[in-house]
């Protein structure tokens, strides 16, 4: 998945989390094994203990690999994330936060 990173949980909290604004999902598969689309959106992750945040910071476009076991407590858990190329082009098409409207154009 790919997505731009809105927000970083504090480093010392016990559940660490990080709000990406996500392209739109194709394969999500829900709990009952059925796959539903998601669309763009901004959403909290979890982040497994293996994931070093130091050098992501809010604006970073990061490409990901979301883990689910809809067994564990915690079912979804970014198991893999690193920061993209400043430049690179993502799709929120359908979300209801566009980028622009969030930062403006023309950067
Ligand atoms: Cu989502």
């Amino acid at each position: 998945m790919r997505g731009m990173v809105r927000q970083i949980s504090e480093p010392d909290v016990e559940e660490r989390q990080i709000w990406i604004h996500h392209e739109a999902i194709d394969d999500f598969v829900d709990i009952r094994g059925n796959t539903v689309p998601m669309d763009a959106m901004t959403m909290p992750f979890y982040i497994a203990e293996s994931v070093d945040l130091t050098q992501v910071a809010p604006g970073d476009r990061v490409s990901f690999r979301l883990d689910v076991d809809w067994s564990a407590g915690v079912p979804a858990r970014i198991g893999f994330l690193e920061v993209l190329p400043g430049e690179t082009r993502l799709s929120f098409e359908g979300s209801d936060t566009p980028e622009s409207a969030e930062h403006g154009d023309g950067h």
